[in-house]
C-alpha cells in the first residue's frame, strides 16, 4: 500500500511505495489521477470512490504538504486495509515516473488533471507551463500507449483554448489561445486527438469552462473575491485589489463537472466534449453577487491594481454544451447564484475561525493561515 499518513503528529507523508494491485478476483475498476491534490482532483476522487473505484493519485514533491484537499478522504494505510485512495510521487515533467506508475498500477482509466493552471502565472513561467501542460500530457499519453493493456484516457482541456473566438463556443469553434497556458492546452488537446487517431486509443478531451467551488485555489478571481468577502464582513480586511472586471466567464460548480469527465470515459466511443453552464457573467457581476449576498457593497472595497491585468486577455466565454447534454445526458445542477452563495458561506466560516485566532492574539489579521 502507498501513501502513509502519520496521524500521531498530524503530518502526512507519502512513502516510497511498492506496487499496489486490486485483490485477486476483485472486479473493482481502477483509476489513476494526475493533479489529484487540486480542486478537480479532490472532487473526482470523491466521485470515483462513490462509484466503487480504487483510486490512485500522482502527487508531486513539495516543501510543504500539498494534500489538504484530500485530508477528509484519506485513510491511513497503516491503520486500515480499507484505503481505496493511494498516493504516489511523480511529476508531469518526469516521463519515467509516469511510465512506472502506469505500468505498475495498470489502471482502467487515466485522468490527466495536472497542470500549472494559472493563466496569468503562465506569462511569468511560459517554458515551465508548456513543459507540464503540453509536453506533460504527451508524456502521459505515451505511457498509456505503451502499457500492456488498453487504458482509457481523459485530458483536462480548457475553454481558454478558444481565447478570442467569440461566444458561444462549441466543439467546432476554432481555437485562438491568448496565453502560454492556453497554447499549451491546445497542444495537449491535439496530442490527445492524434493518439486517438494514430493508435486507436480511447482518449477524450473535456473542454471545460471555468468551474469553481469552496476548494478553488485562492488566487483565482472567484475564490479571491469570496475569501475577501468573508474577511471584510468579519473586519479582518477592508480592501480587495483586482484587475480587469469586464471579462465574462461561464462559471459552473466543480462537483458537477467531474461527473462529466467520468461520463466521457463510459461511452462506447471516445470523443471531445464542451462542458459548460451556457450562462455568462462578468467579474463585476460576480462581485455584485458575492458582496451583495453578504450585505456589502463591492464599490466600497474594490481597488483596481494594474498588476492583475494580463498581457492578453480572454474577454468573453460562454459555452455551447449541446453535445454533452445530448450524448452524455449531462447537465449542471448548481447555478450561478447558488455557486456564489456556497462559496461565500464557506468563506464566512473560515473568516470566523480566523477572527477567533486574531482576537486571541494567535494570528496577525494581515496573515492568512
Ligand atoms: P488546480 O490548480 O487546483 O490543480 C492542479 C493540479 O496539478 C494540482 O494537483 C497540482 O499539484 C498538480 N500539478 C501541477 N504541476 C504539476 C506537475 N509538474 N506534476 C504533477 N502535478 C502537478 O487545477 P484545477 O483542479 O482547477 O483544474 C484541473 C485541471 O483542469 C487542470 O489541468 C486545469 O488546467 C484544467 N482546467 C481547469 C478549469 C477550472 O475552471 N478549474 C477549467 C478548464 C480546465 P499541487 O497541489 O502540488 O500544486
Ligand atoms: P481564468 O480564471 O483565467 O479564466 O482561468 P481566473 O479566475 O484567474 O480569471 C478570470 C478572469 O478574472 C480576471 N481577473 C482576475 N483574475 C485573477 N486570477 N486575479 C485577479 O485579481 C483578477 N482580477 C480580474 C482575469 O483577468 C480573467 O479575465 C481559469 C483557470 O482555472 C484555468 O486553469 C482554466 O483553464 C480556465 O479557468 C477555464
Amino acid at each position: 500500500t502507498n501513501g502513509t499518513k502519520d496521524s500521531s503528529n498530524g503530518t502526512h507523508e507519502v512513502a516510497p511505495s511498492s506496487i499496489p494491485r486490486s485483490i485477486v478476483g476483485d472486479q473493482r475498476k481502477v483509476a489513476l489521477i494526475t493533479g489529484i491534490t487540486g480542486q478537480d482532483g479532490s472532487y473526482l476522487t470523491e466521485c470515483l470512490l462513490s462509484k466503487g473505484y480504487e483510486v490512485h493519485g500522482l502527487i508531486r514533491r513539495s516543501s510543504n504538504f500539498n494534500t489538504a484537499r484530500l485530508d477528509h478522504i484519506y485513510v491511513d494505510p497503516h491503520n486500515s486495509a480499507k484505503a481505496r485512495m493511494k498516493l504516489h510521487y511523480a511529476d508531469l515533467s518526469d516521463a519515467s515516473s509516469l511510465r512506472r506508475w502506469v505500468d505498475s498500477i495498470l489502471p482502467d482509466e487515466v485522468y490527466n488533471l495536472a497542470a500549472q493552471s494559472h493563466v496569468a502565472v503562465s506569462f511569468e513561467i511560459p517554458d515551465y507551463t508548456a513543459d507540464v501542460v503540453g509536453t506533460g500530457a504527451l508524456r502521459l499519453l505515451e505511457a498509456v500507449r505503451l502499457a500492456p493493456k488498453p487504458i482509457r484516457y481523459y485530458q483536462a482541456g480548457s475553454s481558454e483554448m478558444f481565447g478570442s473566438t467569440p461566444p458561444p463556443q462549441s466543439e467546432t469553434s476554432p481555437f485562438h489561445p491568448r496565453s502560454p497556458y492556453a497554447a499549451a492546452k491546445v497542444a495537449a488537446h491535439w496530442y490527445t486527438v492524434n493518439y486517438r487517431e494514430a493508435y486507436d486509443m480511447f482518449a477524450c478531451n473535456g473542454i471545460l469552462f471555468n468551474h469553481e467551488s469552496p476548494r478553488r485555489g485562492e488566487n483565482f478571481v472567484t475564490r479571491k473575491i469570496t475569501r475577501a468577502v468573508g474577511r471584510i464582513k468579519l473586519g479582518l480586511q477592508t480592501k480587495l485589489f483586482l484587475g480587469n472586471l469586464s471579462a465574462a466567464r461561464d462559471w459552473g460548480f466543480a462537483g458537477d463537472y467531474v461527473e462529466a469527465m467520468w461520463l466521457m470515459l463510459q461511452q462506447d466511443k471516445p470523443g471531445d466534449y464542451v462542458v459548460a453552464t451556457e450562462e455568462s457573467h462578468t467579474v463585476e457581476e460576480f462581485l455584485q453577487a458575492a458582496f451583495g449576498y453578504a450585505g456589502l457593497d463591492w464599490k466600497d472595497h474594490v481597488v483596481i491594481d494594474e498588476r492583475y491585468f494580463r498581457p492578453a486577455e480572454v474577454d468573453s466565454l460562454r459555452g455551447d454544451s449541446t453535445k454533452a447534454r445530448s450524448v452524455l445526458k449531462w447537465k449542471p445542477k448548481v447555478g450561478f447564484h447558488d455557486l456564489v452563495a456556497m462559496m461565500v458561506d464557506n468563506d464566512l466560516e473560515i473568516a470566523k475561525k480566523e477572527k477567533v485566532l486574531v482576537t486571541a492574539g494567535y494570528m496577525n489579521p494581515q496573515q492568512q493561515p
